[in-house]
């Protein structure tokens, strides 16, 4: 028996415009995923699948659905996002002229009642519900300020792409920064009786990096341009450390931040220095930045006392690995292993992949987990894990694998608060749609029933007993493949 500290939260995790749409009276149009998704030049070149966020699960309606479920299996944490779209659908008053450094943003009573004047209360008040059944069923509630849609008053996604960047243009823009923390306070402020602790954002590694740079990924707002998604990083970067601030402002909860990780792997011997190379890169820049303060400004390194120390802990999302080689300038990922598998296929290594072509690689979450720890010492959460597998044929294996891989971290000194699944139920996939079922439940679309799969039980049996029973740690291997028969 493999058990876990007794104050360890068991959970899911959950974004605002994947799952709440789908009920009467459900439908947010104000956010620029809802007009990327929407507009038929996407739809007509395949950059977006076609399916629609407004028939999905439908959280917004069926929020007791959802959580009467979390109950019956037994979890006691949720990692929940809140859209700004839904409160702020309509323009707010314009800042003063902006600096691209942007060390400060004023919160006071006043902005925050002026801000009060422009909310929409009927959202607010909606959410003030969903999460008010949240805590009345013991539910600790983490609440994520940002995942990935933005209003459309900030951001325009088709003009970006077309190449018009005369506004609005989203986290290019440092008015962005402001209106974000701005955002954070203002929902500190109404809210903060029912929150446990505050993310600032989830992913803005993902955000960026799809939006400017692997635009194939088909995420607004598909404009190619690596100067652009350093810009991007850089405004997340102010617009965290800003928000970090806003919340203290009107509240004393803790305030972390959500970033998407793989754990990187040499292909060959000579490929070793390519994994520091990567994870400066693609990871500790950003935390150096808003733990350290120390970020790179035209090309050299220097220290903004204004974004040091902006953290209280860190929430790993993870899901595979990435194999890669050195090359002259820096390295790159090689496909066969890791995120770039065929569906369903066995990876290079001899691994089964996910109906999304992930490879399944438990003690990636340990290794990237362990590097946090050792770098930061920080309190850390594992807010997102998870596969895409509709069948249930490697989730069961994947649930227990993965939690067992938190355990070893746990028992080698690693502060893990928490594991929160990705997810509760099936839901809107971004770009790809429905067909990608990362859920515990599946969702019936037409009906909106929730059915139980298998790892919805051996999640059930894990919290119940705190900790992984002997009689499913079989559960802790590599899932059998074998091939199809023709
Ligand atoms: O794809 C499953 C989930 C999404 O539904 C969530 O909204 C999002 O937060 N997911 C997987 C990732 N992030 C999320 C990881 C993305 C990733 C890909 C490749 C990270 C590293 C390499």
């Amino acid at each position: 028996m493999f058990r876990f500290p007794l104050n360890f939260k068991f959970g899911w995790s959950q974004a605002g415009f994947q799952s709440e749409m789908g009920t009467l009276e459900s439908e947010d149009p104000n956010s620029d995923w809802y007009v990327w998704v929407h507009d038929n030049e996407n739809i007509a070149s395949g950059l977006v699948s076609g399916d629609f966020p407004e028939n999905g699960p439908g959280y917004w309606g069926n929020y007791r659905l959802f959580h009467e479920n979390a109950n019956k299996i037994g979890l006691n944490a949720a990692r929940i996002g809140i859209e700004f779209s839904r409160i702020f659908p309509k323009p707010l008053p314009k800042p003063h002229e902006l600096n691209d450094t942007i060390t400060y943003v004023d919160i006071n009573e006043n902005a925050l009642r002026i801000m009060d004047e422009y909310a929409n209360k009927n959202a607010l008040n909606h959410y003030r519900e969903i999460f008010k059944d949240l805590k009345d069923r013991g539910i600790y509630l983490i609440l994520n300020l940002y995942h990935w849609s933005l209003p459309i008053w900030l951001h325009d996604p088709i003009k970006v792409r077309k190449g018009d960047l005369s506004g609005p243009i989203g986290w290019l823009d440092n008015r962005t920064v402001y209106e974000f923390a701005r955002f954070s306070a203002y929902i500190a402020w109404k809210l903060d009786d029912l929150v446990d602790e505050y993310s600032t954002m989830n992913e803005p590694n993902v955000v960026a990096g799809a939006g400017y740079a692997n635009i194939k990924s088909g995420f607004p707002p598909g404009y190619l341009n690596f100067n652009l998604a350093k810009k991007a990083i850089y405004n997340f970067i102010q617009a965290h450390a800003r928000a970090y601030d806003a919340i203290k402002y009107v509240s004393k909860k803790q305030v972390g931040i959500i970033y998407a990780n793989t754990s990187f792997y040499p292909l060959t011997e000579k490929d070793e220095d390519a994994v520091e190379i990567a994870e400066n890169r693609e990871r500790w820049n950003f935390f150096d930045a808003i733990i350290k303060g120390e970020i790179i400004s035209n090309n050299e390194k220097i220290i903004r006392e204004d974004l040091r120390n902006k953290l209280d802990w860190i929430g790993i999302n993870y899901y595979s690995r990435t194999v890669i080689k050195r090359t002259e300038d820096g390295y790159i990922a090689i496909p066969g292993y890791g995120h770039i598998c065929e569906r369903n296929s066995i990876s290079l290594a001899g691994l089964p992949c996910s109906d999304f072509g992930w490879e399944f690689f438990p003690e990636g979450l340990y290794d990237v987990t362990m590097k946090y720890w050792k770098r930061y010492g920080l309190p850390l959460y594992i807010t997102e894990n998870g596969i895409a597998d509709d069948a249930d044929y490697i989730r069961p294996y994947y649930l227990v694998s993965h939690i067992y891989q938190v355990y070893r971290a746990l028992n080698n000194g690693a502060k893990i608060n928490g594991y929160f699944h990705w997810s509760l139920t099936d839901n809107y996939e971004w770009a790809s749609g429905f067909w990608p079922r990362f859920g515990l439940l599946k969702v019936d679309y037409s009906t909106k029933k929730l059915y139980w799969r298998p790892s919805a039980y051996i999640y059930k049996e894990i919290v119940k007993n705190h900790g992984i029973i002997d009689e499913i740690i079989h559960l802790n291997s590599i899932p059998p493949t074998k091939p199809l028969r023709k």
